[in-house]
C-alpha cells in the first residue's frame, strides 16, 4: 500500500514537472505585440526557391527521382540567377496586398540560400552567383515595411550527421550524429536571428520525418528567443501548438478542416493562426504544372481563412534566373486589385466571430462586421446570426449602397437584389 502511495505521489510530481516546463515560456511583450500585428496583416508571400528550381519539377526531385546527394549537389553549380531582383519581388508582393514574405532560408535538400559559415553548401560559396539573395530580400524589405520570415528545415537528406533514413531508438538517429546536427541547426538559426536582425519569424518543417526524435525544441525556441525575444516562432508539424511556439501553421488546408491530409491531429490551439497553399499543386517551381487555381479561388482562400481567423500565406515558386513566373504574377495582381477594394474587410480584422456560414464567412473590426457572401443563394438573401446585437446600417461595401435588412430572434436577414451575381466577394458592412 504504501510503495502505491509513493508511486502515485511519483508520478503527480513527474507530470507537474512536465507541465511546468511545457508552460514555462511566456512570450515577452514585444513578442505580444507582433502577434497582434502579424494578425492584422492577413496576407503574405511564401517563396520556395532552391536550386531544385534548375530542375523544374518542385522542391522534391532530389528525393522523388533518387537523385544521391554528391551527384544532386552540382545542380549548384548551374544555379545563376542573374535575374534576380529583390526590388521587383517586394514590388510584386506589394501590389498584390501581402504584408510580409516566407521565403526559404534552407529546404529538406540542405541547401542554404544565404550566406552561411556552418556550411560551404550555400549560395554565396557554391554557386557562380556568389551572392547573398536574402541579404537583398532583408533589406528591401526594410525599405518598402514589408515583414520577412525565414522558412528553416528540420530535416535534411544529404548531410551525414542527420543521416537521413536512420531508424531513431531512444531520441536519436542510431547513424550520423545527432547532436552535431542539433548544433548545426542551433548556429545556422543564430546566424539567421543575427545577420538578418529584421526578420520577425522562424518557420519550421520537416518534424514529421522523425516523430520520434528529440528535436530539442526547448533549446532551439529558447534560443531563438533569447535572441530576439520578438521572432514568431511556427513549426509545421501538423500537430497542436507546442511550447514555445507563437504561431500555428496549417498546410493546405483551412484549419479545423483535412483535406489535404495533414491536419488530422492538428488541434487549434490559441496561438495566431497561418494556412498556407500553393498557386498550382507545387511549391517550388515546376515547369510542367499547369493546374493554376483561379484568383476567384484564391481570394475565397483568403476570405475564408480570414473568417476563421487565420492568415493567408500563398506560394510562388521562383525560376532558376530568378524571376516569378508570368501566371503566378498576374493572378497576384488581380488579387491586388480585389483588395485595393476591399481592404477594409481584412487587414486588421477579426475571424470566428461567428461560425461559418453556407453563404461564406464573418470578419470583424471595433464595431463593424464585414458579412462575405462568396456563393450568393439563390433567394438572393443572406441570414446573417447577430445573437442579440441591434444592426443599425447594413450597406454594400462596393458601392456604398444601403441594403434593406430586416431583424428578428431568427438573426438578420438582408435583402442581397442589389448585389451583383459577378462579384467574387459580396462584402455587406454592418454596424451596430
Ligand atoms: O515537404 C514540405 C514541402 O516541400 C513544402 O515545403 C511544404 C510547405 O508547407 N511543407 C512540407 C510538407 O509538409
Amino acid at each position: 500500500m504504501k510503495r502505491n502511495v509513493l508511486i502515485i505521489v511519483l508520478l503527480l510530481f513527474v507530470f507537474k514537472a512536465d507541465a511546468q516546463q511545457s508552460s514555462s515560456y511566456v512570450p515577452s511583450p514585444s513578442n505580444l505585440k507582433a502577434r497582434e500585428k502579424f494578425m492584422d496583416m492577413k496576407f503574405g508571400l511564401f517563396i520556395h526557391w532552391g536550386i531544385y528550381s534548375v530542375l523544374g519539377d518542385g522542391e522534391w526531385i532530389m528525393h522523388t527521382r533518387k537523385i544521391p546527394y554528391y551527384n544532386y549537389k552540382r545542380l549548384a553549380d548551374f544555379f545563376n540567377p542573374q535575374e534576380f531582383n529583390a526590388k521587383e519581388w517586394v514590388a510584386l508582393a506589394k501590389k498584390s496586398g501581402m504584408k510580409y514574405i516566407t521565403i526559404t532560408s534552407r529546404h529538406h535538400d540542405g541547401f542554404s540560400m544565404f550566406n552561411t559559415k556552418a556550411s560551404p553548401y550555400n549560395i554565396v560559396d557554391a554557386t557562380p552567383y556568389k551572392k547573398d539573395p536574402l541579404k537583398e530580400l532583408a533589406d528591401e524589405c526594410v525599405k518598402e515595411g514589408i515583414e520577412l520570415r525565414f522558412y528553416y528545415s528540420l530535416l535534411d537528406w544529404g548531410r551525414e550527421d542527420y543521416s537521413f533514413g536512420s531508424k531513431i531508438v531512444n531520441g536519436k538517429p542510431v547513424k550520423g550524429d545527432w547532436d552535431s546536427y542539433i548544433n548545426f541547426m542551433k548556429t545556422q538559426l543564430t546566424e539567421l536571428i543575427t545577420n538578418y536582425p529584421s526578420i520577425k519569424g522562424i518557420w519550421f518543417d520537416g518534424d514529421w520525418e522523425r516523430k520520434d526524435v528529440n528535436w530539442h525544441y526547448d533549446e532551439i525556441y529558447a534560443l531563438i528567443h533569447k535572441l530576439n525575444p520578438e521572432i514568431m516562432i511556427g513549426n509545421n508539424h501538423h500537430l497542436a501548438p507546442k511550447a514555445g511556439e507563437d504561431f500555428q501553421l496549417f498546410e493546405k488546408d483551412l484549419p479545423g478542416n483535412n483535406t489535404a491530409g495533414f491536419s488530422a491531429e492538428a488541434k487549434i490551439g490559441t496561438i495566431p493562426l497561418e494556412t498556407c497553399e500553393t498557386m498550382n499543386g507545387s511549391w517550388g517551381f515546376n515547369l510542367n504544372d499547369r493546374n493554376y487555381k483561379s484568383v476567384k479561388q484564391l481570394v475565397h482562400y483568403l476570405v475564408n481563412a480570414a473568417g476563421r481567423d487565420a492568415n493567408f500565406l500563398l506560394n510562388v515558386g521562383p525560376m532558376p534566373n530568378g524571376k516569378i513566373q508570368p501566371e503566378f504574377s498576374d493572378t497576384l495582381l488581380k488579387i491586388g486589385d480585389w483588395i485595393k477594394l476591399n481592404g477594409e474587410s481584412i487587414y486588421g480584422t477579426r475571424g470566428n466571430i461567428v461560425a461559418a456560414q453556407p453563404w461564406g464567412v464573418v470578419t470583424a473590426k471595433e464595431k463593424i462586421w464585414y458579412a462575405h457572401v462568396l456563393t450568393l443563394p439563390d433567394s438572393k438573401t443572406v441570414t446573417v446570426p447577430v445573437g442579440n446585437k441591434k444592426v443599425r446600417t447594413v450597406t454594400l461595401l462596393d458601392g456604398n449602397r444601403k441594403l434593406k435588412f430586416k431583424q428578428d430572434k431568427g438573426g438578420l436577414t438582408i435583402d442581397l437584389e442589389a448585389a451583383s451575381a459577378e462579384s467574387l466577394d459580396t462584402v455587406l458592412k454592418l454596424t451596430f
